[in-house]
């Protein structure tokens, strides 16, 4: 009895471990050529979710530190070119993060990656977004034959449009200034996101504890 009480203690924070993974959302194309914001800490596991907004063309595309404004040599992602008519796109890019390493990113729309636009997962002190934007100045942009590594589909319902950026979407005008208060507020989200790493963290040193006792639990029972 108490055996199969511990279980349920411990299939419950296991649950719970497993639910801390983040999705960190980043607009594209929303104030000029640049992705919002351009530079955010993510955990193994975490959800990056790209947002298109109108009018230019964009995409977002995996690339390596040494070679600006080209694909990663291995592995990545690439959304494809993304055309929005008007406001925001319903369509959102989702690509999880598979480690802590820095990934670059860039738009692979011609023009659009030497003028800036890019940006960085979990910066390094050697890897940062200030270096591979001025190495990008003067880079020709290539862009992966294919869409791969992610998908295009609808947001998850924590960042929809309806649930965080209403006023944003409702506007027939790509101006944004409603969007400019929505997006403040997003910006203190991605703080706590920043903090919620460490938490992340900490939950998987607790997961690996959890499932090693689950291990004890069923020699117990063996
Ligand atoms: C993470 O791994 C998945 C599955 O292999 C892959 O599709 C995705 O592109 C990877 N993410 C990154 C950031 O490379
Ligand atoms: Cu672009």
């Amino acid at each position: 009895m108490q055996l199969f009480t511990l279980q349920a203690v411990l299939a419950t924070s296991l649950l719970t471990s497993m639910a801390s993974a983040k999705t960190i959302r980043i607009d594209v194309g929303q104030t000029g050529l640049s992705f919002t914001p351009d530079s955010v800490t993510a955990a193994k596991g975490d959800v990056l979710e790209y947002h298109f907004h109108a009018p230019l063309p964009h995409s977002v595309t995996m690339g390596d530190f040494s070679t600006p404004c080209n694909p990663a040599k291995t592995g990545g992602f690439y959304s494809g070119v993304v055309q929005t008519a008007s406001g925001e796109n319903t369509n959102v890019f989702s690509v999880t993060v598979n480690s802590t390493d820095p990934i670059f990113f860039y738009c692979t729309v011609p023009g659009h990656c030497p003028a800036g636009m890019s940006g960085v997962v979990n910066p390094s002190s050697a890897q940062t977004l200030a270096t591979y934007q001025k190495n990008s100045q003067s880079a020709n942009v290539v862009a992966p034959p294919a869409a791969f590594g992610g998908t295009l589909g609808p947001a998850s319902a924590s960042t929809s449009s309806t649930s965080t950026s209403a006023g944003a979407t409702a506007s027939p005008s790509p101006t944004n200034g409603g969007g400019g208060g929505a997006y403040g507020g997003f910006g203190g989200g991605s703080t706590g996101g920043n903090s919620g790493s460490a938490a992340v963290g900490v939950s998987f040193v607790h997961f690996v504890g959890v499932l090693g006792a689950m291990v004890g639990v069923a020699v117990l029972m063996a």
